[in-house]
């Protein structure tokens, strides 16, 4: 079997796997990122389109913001909309700091352009397997054009999303895992008719949760909240709208554009923590380690910053500087996972209307929740510093990236 030699074995070529490849490149670290999806594939998948400003912040300072800074859309500000009314929480005027509106699929054609044109590896319809991961060895075996390769590294980072191996191939009692399925799933949709809002609506609706986000001037992006066995066929485009006009409207005769359905598709919600995030020489991030609901649109986002401190964490160990930072690369995150997963919690608790059950005693909470939130300074500032994110945690502060 013809085996490659490199210093990191990325599996994955989501933004996780894409960030940390490109972070390593710029310390001179090598890397192979081995994607089982074709190219086309991976930079059509619609996800994510809100990006944090620490995020963008690590886009700018690495090179990586050049079409960002031209085509996204900056918001200061997001709307909550219950009871017939929107109340908006001015995001930047309470903490100085904004969200961007920029397709993850942006962001990875973005990434992976910036991997080329810098010669990365990046080996799309690579097909990787549990058992083909040695986690003592750090080898990969997989499949690609037809050949079995094995790639050799001195660390494996399992950038592989929830459904990833990398993960799996850990060995069996080494990882603990936290997770709470919720009781509703969202049917996302694209449409080609320019967004009916300018800051994104999030609506909790007596009918159920809605929220009304964009991509561009030309394209929006809606979500509704279903039950998470929901049959996606049961859904023409005609009573999706319906739906999104009801759950999204106000007493001030607030209208919703249409237009024609470009993609449309149901996400389950769930949150899911592993620990630790590494075991020997192989490291777990993104959502290969975690999943948070999309609520507080933080999956992305956690993600980059999970791999800003595993390069930071190998730049030290290929630097001389010592393998503090690797040893507690579990620790350092995990503190912002679990703040960001009681933050995206709470936020669809709040807004997603949960099994009656009780006679409506929880509803009653959640609109006392909304009120207060709407209404305190000091519950506005709060949802708002963890909607535009907290600030990243540095590894030594002083050398640059
Ligand atoms: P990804 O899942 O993106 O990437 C993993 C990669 O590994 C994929 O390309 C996959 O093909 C590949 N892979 C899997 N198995 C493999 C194997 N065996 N061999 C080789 N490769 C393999 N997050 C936000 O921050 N903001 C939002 O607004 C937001 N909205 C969302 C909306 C929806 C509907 C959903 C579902 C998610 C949303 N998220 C959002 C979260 C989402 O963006 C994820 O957190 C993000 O994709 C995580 O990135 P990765 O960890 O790189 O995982
Ligand atoms: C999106 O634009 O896809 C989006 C925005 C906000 C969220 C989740 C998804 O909370």
């Amino acid at each position: 079997m013809r085996s490659i030699r490199t210093q990191i074995g990325i599996v994955g070529a989501g933004p996780a796997g894409l960030v940390l490849s490109h972070l390593l490149h710029l310390q001179g670290i090598e890397s192979v990122v081995l994607e089982n999806r074709s190219r086309e594939y991976v930079e059509q998948r619609v996800r994510a389109g809100v990006l944090e400003d620490a995020t963008v912040g690590l886009f700018r300072e690495t090179g990586l913001a050049g079409r960002l800074d031209r085509e996204a859309l900056v918001h200061e500000g997001i709307e909550l909309r219950f009871e017939g009314a929107g109340h908006r929480i001015a995001l930047t005027e309470l903490t100085g700091r904004s969200i961007w509106i920029y397709g993850q699929q942006e962001v990875v054609k973005d990434l992976i352009a910036a991997r080329l044109a810098a010669s990365g590896q990046i080996l799309f319809e690579a097909d990787v397997h549990t058992e083909g991961i040695d986690t003592s060895r750090c080898s990969i075996r997989f499949t690609h054009g037809g050949e079995d390769l094995l790639l050799e590294c001195d660390f494996v980072a399992g950038c592989d999303g929830f459904h990833g191996v990398t993960r799996a191939a850990l060995p069996p009692g080494v990882l603990r895992a936290y997770h709470h399925e919720y009781p509703f799933a969202w049917l996302g949709i694209l449409a080609a008719v320019p967004p009916s809002t300018d800051e994104l609506i999030y609506a909790a609706h007596d009918r159920g949760f809605a929220l009304h986000s964009l991509r561009s001037p030309e394209i929006s992006r809606l979500y509704l909240q279903v039950t998470p066995d929901e049959d996606i066929g049961r859904w023409s485009d005609d009573r999706i709208w319906e739906e999104l006009r009801v759950r999204l409207s106000d007493d001030a005769g607030w209208t919703l554009r249409e237009g024609p359905v470009i993609e449309k598709g149901i996400a389950l919600m769930r949150s899911f923590v592993v620990e630790p995030m590494q075991h020997g020489r192989v490291f777990l991030a993104g959502d290969a380690a975690h999943i948070v609901p999309a609520t507080g649109a933080k999956g992305l986002n956690l993600a980059v910053h999970d791999v800003r401190l595993l390069a930071d964490a190998l730049r030290d160990h290929y630097g001389g500087a010592g393998d503090a930072a690797l040893d507690s690369y579990t620790d350092r995150c995990l503190r912002r996972v679990w703040r960001v997963q009681e933050f995206s919690s709470s936020m669809s608790s709040m807004l997603h209307r949960l099994p009656d059950d009780d006679g409506g005693f929880t509803r009653r909470l959640q609109l006392a929740k909304l009120r207060y939130t709407v209404s305190s300074e000091a519950a506005a500032r709060s949802l708002a510093e963890n909607y535009v994110g907290l600030p990243h945690e540095r590894t030594n502060e002083g050398s640059a990236p």
